[in-house]
């Protein structure tokens, strides 16, 4: 096998409970039949992309759109199909209380309130044996004056190191950052040196989320994940793409090209590997496309650029760039991308014994069908609009 095969078979690509569950725009949700009722439903869907794509063992679980009584057996039913528990999301974005904020809220009650469903979040991966926190803060203003900025930060940083004093010696935080929304004119964590400032002051078990749909338009987010790694920094990836604004559309749909440029920067730093500690996420929502295909064609997306990433030629790289050849330097990665590698996935996947095609495998194994069958009754999981 060759080393880029090896790679791609050890791949990891985790995905959400979320992006099962019926979701939308604000100004509307569209059902779909077949959508998960449960959090076991979406963990037995997220079983299924795994069985196919043989590279996707993990769900991520979003706090309390997943809320059970019993977090073991959740494991346990996880486990049955095939797939472990990965990232725990808080969610400390959808209670009237939080109007102002979460954990950066002017009143103390709320902000009691916030931090301590983070805390419970770290319970949840007790019982689960999830390594990751997800924190993500919706938290900012929307007036000029509206709240001190400084004491934001400060509030932020106080509840961050609550939580970090909170975590087992085998778990993580990881901070995500987003420009704007829901608040639009300061975000509390609106960049990538915000969260590395503040993962910085806390400490090693605490690292930078980057999700590519959280950006301003024509920003490098390669740069950031080379910096990043440079700093022992980059913790995740929350893999979507966007148009215009955070979109969460698939992975790999929108510039296909910056996806390879990214995951050129992981190889490169040789992170690509379960020792190097990333979590290659998707956060996506189908909104109009069907659920199921549509996170196995990300997942599909995402190998296939890695494995361009992977065949990029590294010592005609190193050679042209020593020689300062700048043409010939990006001629090495331009052969690379433009290389079609869907018949060595081909390949890879028979040789894992998966077929070649998990997206008509998927059509093809009444899966679909059945679900619309089963799932009738109870309510669809969602978060409404
Ligand atoms: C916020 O936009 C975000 O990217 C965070 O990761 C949330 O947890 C997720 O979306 C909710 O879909
Ligand atoms: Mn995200």
């Amino acid at each position: 096998m060759t080393d880029a095969a090896a790679a791609l078979r050890a791949q990891r690509i985790e995905t959400p409970s979320w992006a099962y569950a019926n979701s939308g725009t604000r100004f509307k949700v569209f059902a779909q039949a077949g959508v998960p009722r449960t959090p076991q439903e979406k963990i037995a869907d997220a079983g299924v992309v795994h069985r196919l794509t043989g590279v996707a063992p993990t769900v991520a679980l979003h706090i309390p759109w997943d809320k059970v009584d019993d977090y073991a057996a959740l494991a346990a039913h996880a486990a049955e199909q095939g797939v472990g528990i990965g990232a725990i999301n808080s969610n400390v974005f959808q209670d009237d209380d939080y109007k102002l904020g979460s954990v950066t809220n002017p009143d103390p009650r709320v902000r009691r309130k916030a931090t301590d469903h983070l805390l419970e979040c770290v319970d949840i991966m007790d019982a689960t044996g999830s390594r990751d926190l997800k924190l993500w803060f919706s938290d900012g203003t929307n007036y000029p004056g509206q709240d001190s900025i400084r004491a934001r930060q400060d509030r932020l940083a106080e509840a961050l190191a609550e939580v970090y004093a909170r975590l087992g010696d085998d778990q993580r935080m990881l901070l995500e950052y987003k420009l704007f929304e829901p608040a639009f004119y300061t975000t509390d964590v609106p960049d990538w040196g915000t969260a590395f400032a503040h993962c910085i002051e806390l400490g090693p078990k605490a690292q930078v989320c980057i999700d590519t749909g959280h950006h301003a338009p024509g920003t490098n987010i390669e740069f950031i994940v080379a910096f990043l790694l440079r700093a022992g920094k980059l913790g995740a990836f929350d893999f979507n793409s966007r148009f215009y604004a955070d979109d969460d559309l698939m992975v790999g749909a929108a510039d296909p090209f910056q996806l390879f440029r990214i995951m050129f920067e992981i190889v490169a730093a040789d992170a690509l590997g379960e020792a190097a500690g990333i979590a290659f996420m998707l956060d996506q929502c189908h909104n109009i496309e069907a659920k199921i295909p549509a996170i196995i064609r990300s997942v599909l997306n995402v190998q296939e650029a890695t494995a361009k990433a992977l065949i990029v030629d590294a010592a005609a790289l190193a050679a042209a760039q020593r020689a300062g050849d700048v043409l010939g330097a990006n001629a090495v990665l331009m052969d690379a991308f433009s290389t079609d590698v869907r018949p060595m996935l081909r390949d890879l996947r028979a040789d894992m014994g998966i077929d070649p095609d998990p997206v008509a495998a998927y059509h093809r194994s009444g899966y679909q069908k059945q679900i619309e069958a089963d799932r009738v009754g109870g309510e669809q999981a969602g978060w409404g609009a």
